[in-house]
């Protein structure tokens, strides 16, 4: 990996419609996420918040099943030129979230220097849907869709091309909770999948074995995009949409580990964190745990 990181933040929660997940990046920073990355001897450039936009009370009305669609498409779009910029000048991006629905700015910016990115999505959720298939009208449960090239213009288009990832490059990790049309979806595309099911039969050891030589071979840079709703809810309660039989702690830092020890990942992000709902910063903190298993921390 680069020693030379660039960290941006992303406020945004209007991707979905509970308060205090823009509160993410501050409860990651207060967690010591900086901190643990210059004790691992990167060079660490935080690069603040990327400011949002906040939408009037006319606009924030669900339009075309997309809410809040104007103001997360314009906070993605400042999210791609920067992640695009900072590859530009040879350092590694951590985006801290933030609610999910900036994959879509992170990929945009991220995907463009590369011909084939994998990525890992490392979730609950398959964040499959579009405005035709979401139950929610969320846009956090459709940056990969939008990957993808599936979805509003406005979305699918940052940066002026699309799609950003092929489907054969995508390996999601903790799925649980997959709509009717996302579970379609992922067979139509033939995407790789291990649900908790087969977490369960597998173990993680194997599952990540697996997940590494399946994106080594076919990709040329791995962007992990990990939202903590992946990670059980009594681990991690400060998500937004907690679904119970989730990933533990141990099995999460494992992942994380043979990530690190793989070299794989080229960029990242670490969404979802809500301090609002959250029992005493316990998420944030688990999730600085993670960001250092991921970037090499050893305890031996
Ligand atoms: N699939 C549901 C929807 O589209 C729930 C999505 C919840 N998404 C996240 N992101 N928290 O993973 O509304
Ligand atoms: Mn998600
Ligand atoms: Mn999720
Ligand atoms: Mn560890």
């Amino acid at each position: 990996m680069k020693t030379n990181m660039s960290v941006i933040g992303v406020p945004m929660d209007l991707g979905q419609n509970r308060r205090g997940v823009d509160m993410g990046p501050s409860a990651l920073r207060y967690a010591g996420v900086i901190e643990t990355l210059q004790r691992l001897k990167y060079n660490v450039n935080d690069l603040g918040d990327i400011p949002i936009s906040r939408p009037d009370n006319k606009e924030s009305r669900q339009e075309d099943n997309l809410r809040n669609l104007h103001q997360v498409a314009e906070a993605n779009q400042k999210l791609a030129e920067m992640a695009e910029q900072e590859i530009a000048k040879n350092r590694f991006p951590l985006i801290l979230g933030g609610d999910h629905s900036i994959a879509i700015g992170s990929l945009a910016g991220i995907a463009k220097h590369y011909k084939n990115l994998g990525v890992i999505w490392y979730d609950a959720h398959g964040d499959l849907n579009c405005a035709e298939t979401s139950p929610s009208g969320n846009i956090h449960g459709m940056p990969l869709a939008v990957s993808l090239g599936i979805g509003h213009e406005k979305l699918t288009n940052i940066l002026d091309y699309q799609p950003k990832i092929k489907p054969e490059n995508i390996v999601i990790v903790g799925a649980r909770s997959l709509d009717p049309e996302e579970r379609e979806l992922i067979r139509e595309k033939g995407i790789k999948v291990f649900t908790m099911h087969e977490i369960d039969r597998m173990g993680m050891t194997n599952v990540m074995t697996e997940t590494i030589d399946y994106l080594q071979e076919n990709t040329d840079g791995v962007h992990l995009s990990l939202d903590l709703d992946g990670l059980d809810p009594e681990e991690a309660p400060g998500v937004g949409t907690p679904v119970l039989g989730g990933l533990s702690y141990r099995e999460s830092h494992l992942a994380m580990e043979m990530l690190a020890e793989s070299k794989i990942i080229t960029s990242a992000e670490f969404v979802e964190v809500n301090p609002i709902l959250d029992d005493k910063n316990k998420t944030a903190t688990l999730a600085v745990g993670l960001v250092g298993s991921l970037f090499g921390e050893k305890l031996k």
